[in-house]
C-alpha cells in the first residue's frame, strides 16, 4: 500500500532559499517527488486549503501569508505511513516546540511563518492534491 501526501513549502521558506534543502530532505528520506511545481496561490484556493480555520481569529492573515509569495507544492508518495513520517520531519506546528533536526525545528521560529506544510491525513492529503494539482 503507497501514501501520497500534499507538501508546499511555504512563502517565508522560499524566500529564505530553503527550496534546495527541503526537496533534498524529502528526497534522501527516500520519498518520491512526483510532481512539483512553483507558483503563487489565489486567494480562493488559500481560503479553501484552510477553509477548517475560516472561523478562527488567525485566518485573515494566514490567507495573506500563504498568497503573499511563490510557494513551492509537492505530491510525495510512499509506503504506508507517509503522511504522518513528512509531518514528523516537519516538526510541531509551533517551531518554538519543534525538535532539532525537524524542518522547523531548524529553520523556523514563528507559528504564523512555519515554512512548510503537509497534509494531516488521508483524507486532507487527497483534498489538497486535488485542490493544487487537478491532474495528480
Ligand atoms: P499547516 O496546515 O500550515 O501545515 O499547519 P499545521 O497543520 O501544522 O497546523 P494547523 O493546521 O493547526 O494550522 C494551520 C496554519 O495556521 C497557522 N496558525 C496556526 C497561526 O498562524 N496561528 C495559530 O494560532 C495556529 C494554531 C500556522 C499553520
Amino acid at each position: 500500500m503507497s501514501e501520497r501526501s500534499f507538501v508546499m513549502i511555504k512563502p517565508d521558506g522560499v524566500a529564505a532559499g530553503l527550496t534546495g534543502e527541503i526537496v533534498s530532505r524529502i528526497e534522501r528520506r527516500g520519498f518520491e517527488i512526483i510532481a512539483m511545481k512553483k507558483t503563487t496561490m489565489a486567494r480562493d484556493a488559500a481560503e479553501s486549503h484552510y477553509g477548517e480555520h475560516s472561523e478562527k481569529p488567525f485566518f485573515g492573515e494566514l490567507v495573506d501569508f500563504i498568497t503573499s509569495g511563490p510557494v513551492v507544492m509537492m505530491a510525495v508518495t510512499g509506503p504506508e505511513g507517509t503522511i504522518a513520517a513528512l509531518r514528523a520531519m516537519m516538526g510541531t506546528t509551533n517551531p518554538m516546540e519543534s525538535a532539532p533536526g525537524t524542518i522547523r525545528g531548524d529553520f523556523a521560529t514563528e507559528t504564523g511563518q512555519n515554512v512548510i506544510h503537509g497534509s494531516d491525513g488521508l483524507e486532507s492529503a487527497e483534498r489538497e492534491l486535488e485542490l493544487h494539482f487537478t491532474k495528480v
